[in-house]
């Protein structure tokens, strides 16, 4: 099922999680800019993660920055922050105007072409806290963003992530939805995600 996109005061979802889509929060400009620093800039892996027990590379490139006592765990594998650049800050500073928070992490994710890819799951790791604020900007194609009920399975929401779009997860939305990035057969370019993230207090 598809739900009209602004069907609570700007929430997506129609119910227990809270998802907010700014489509062009940043300029044409500014967003084509960020796209070619992040290309060029991060150092961009392939890594693998464990997938019953075994290990499996991920269908995309990542990288992680933050603060640096910030170590965070998921699927297996542990990441260590490299320190913040100079268009990662800007992009935080921007997002946390509107979002209210202040990030400390990032997870990025280059998805090469239309067959990379990621997976249903849920940012749910329990360094995130109980309700994880996540702050979610696009750069690059246009992708398709799906969110379906953690329980039912069946309550589906889909979006399109644009060039400069930015996406805001808060609430209880980790605990009842979960979320993918589908493949498709179109031809497109590369696109890049960055979730900005809070990590509750390490050593
Ligand atoms: O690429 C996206 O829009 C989603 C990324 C994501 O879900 C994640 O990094 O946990
Ligand atoms: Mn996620």
């Amino acid at each position: 099922m598809q739900f009209d996109i602004f069907n609570q005061n700007g929430n997506i979802l129609p119910q227990q999680g809270d998802v907010r889509l700014f489509p062009h929060f940043f300029s044409k400009a500014e967003s084509d800019d960020h796209l070619n620093r992040l290309q060029h800039e991060i150092a961009w892996k392939q890594e693998p993660i464990k997938i019953f027990g075994k290990a499996v590379m991920q269908p995309r490139l990542t990288a992680w920055y933050g603060n640096a006592d910030k170590v965070y765990s998921y699927s297996g594998i542990t990441m260590h922050p490299l320190p913040w650049t100079g268009v990662l800050l800007k992009i935080k500073q921007k997002i946390e105007a509107t979002a209210g928070v202040q990030f400390n992490s990032a997870l990025l994710n280059l998805y090469r072409d239309g067959k990379d890819s990621m997976g249903w799951h849920r940012d749910n790791e329990p360094e995130l806290g109980a309700n994880p604020v996540i702050g979610s900007v696009s750069f690059g194609a246009g992708r398709v963003f799906r969110l379906r009920h953690y329980v039912s399975k069946k309550s589906q929401v889909a979006v399109e992530l644009t060039h400069g779009s930015f996406l805001l997860m808060q609430g209880e939305t980790q605990h009842y939805w979960e979320h993918s990035i589908p493949k498709t057969t179109q031809s497109i370019g590369p696109r890049i995600n960055i979730t900005f993230r809070i990590v509750k207090g390490q050593k």
